[in-house]
């Protein structure tokens, strides 16, 4: 936990390329469980939860953090959502999940191209840390 505090920390908030473009763009490798013309879904590579996965736009449109949306964000938005729900079904979290998105550092964001975590397999804890 403290070194995924520490890397959002380091993170530099910006609108330039992450590691998500080169996983976008295959460059480097991520072990993809959803992609359609707008969206991917992969395993994230530290999970928190037996199931950890995150979803992204394959466009990030200036959308590096949530508090970037604009009006013309909506629609990704709302897919990041939808694709949220067919992840958790096709992982068969049939009793519940957690969908998370980290905006800046105080929240622990570290890589600014926006994205939306799906937790689950085990019992989650409220409030969150
Ligand atoms: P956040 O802290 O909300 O910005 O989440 C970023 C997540 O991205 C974090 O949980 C770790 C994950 N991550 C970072 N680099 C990679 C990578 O190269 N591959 C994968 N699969 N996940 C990554």
């Amino acid at each position: 936990m403290a070194s995924e505090i520490e890397a959002a920390l380091a993170a530099v908030p910006s609108d330039g390329p992450t590691i998500f473009d080169k996983i976008i763009n295959k460059e480097i490798p991520a072990n993809v469980v959803f992609e359609d013309d707008k969206v991917l879904a992969f395993r994230d590579i530290a999970p928190q939860a037996p199931t950890h996965i995150l979803i992204i736009p394959k466009v990030r449109d200036g959308l590096t953090r949530l508090s970037k949306a604009e009006e013309r964000h909506c629609e990704i938005l709302g897919r990041l959502l939808y694709t949220a729900k067919l992840v958790a079904k096709q992982e068969g979290l049939e009793d519940g999940f957690r969908v998370v998105i980290n905006d800046g550092p105080q929240a622990g964001q570290s890589v600014y191209h926006i994205h939306v975590h799906v937790l689950g397999g085990r019992q989650m804890n409220w409030p969150p840390g």
